[in-house]
């Protein structure tokens, strides 16, 4: 197995996948808590090009980028595989996470941190891209299938993280209403482990999101 660490925050949902993941592989790990409002050296040398977390240290061997580390414990620790094993469909799975990651985490952090009159916009968008989302995931039960797969981890933030980004940037995007497949996903996300006991306080994601969101919003109004 060899040594791994995690250079991590708590409240970030791209850390939080690398988590789920090496407790679903099984994999024993040392946590190493980043302070991202003064940077680390260890950070800062593991990942000179982003200097963001997640940061995955194997052996001492860095791999930043969180989509990046998924595969890279996929393909380190063969046991309870995430992606799946048919070229076609790994393929797809590739490009959903890249979906996700690039359009729907993207566009629903615009619609919240959004104000006046592009606000009303920028929230048609989010639910476009949430409703490419929820077909994708129509009759099953977790996006691979019957089990929780690379896909549910990427996709992972909407459950827990969604929900403050919609208290603060004062909209409602995730309804039964809307998108019943993804609500419904979302319910039996919160209920699976690793996801269900691993999760950071609402509150300090709360706390965490704002801090991004005053800072977004106050550069908005200096332009
Ligand atoms: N695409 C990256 C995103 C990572 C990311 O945005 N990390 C944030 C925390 S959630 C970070 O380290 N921010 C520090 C900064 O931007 O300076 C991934 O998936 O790993």
């Amino acid at each position: 197995m060899g040594e791994v660490k995690l250079i991590a925050t708590p409240q970030s949902f791209p850390c939080a996948r690398i988590e789920w993941a090496l407790k679903m592989k099984g994999v024993e790990y040392e946590y190493i808590k980043e302070n991202l409002l003064n940077k680390s050296d260890l950070l800062l040398q593991s990942n000179p090009v982003h200097k963001k977390v997640p940061v995955l240290l194997h052996n001492g061997l860095p791999i930043a980028e969180s989509l990046v580390i998924l595969e890279y414990i996929d393909e380190t620790w063969k046991q309870n595989p995430l992606l799946p094993q048919d070229p076609h469909d790994r393929a797809h799975a590739r490009f959903w996470a890249r979906f996700i990651d690039e359009k729907c985490v993207a566009g629903v952090w615009g619609a919240g941190v959004a104000q006046g009159e592009g606000k009303e916009k920028a929230i048609e968008s989010a639910l476009e891209l949430l409703a490419l989302l929820d077909k994708q995931i129509e009759g099953k039960k977790y996006f691979g299938g019957e089990e929780i797969g690379y896909l549910d981890i990427v996709a992972g933030w909407i459950p827990h993280w969604l929900n403050v980004l919609e208290e603060l940037g004062e909209m409602e995007l995730l309804t039964a209403e809307r998108f019943p497949h993804l609500h419904q996903w979302s319910l039996n996300l919160l209920q699976t482990s690793p996801v269900k006991d691993c999760l950071p306080p609402r509150d300090s994601v709360v706390d965490y999101f704002s801090f991004g969101f005053n800072y977004v919003r106050s550069m908005a109004a200096n332009k």
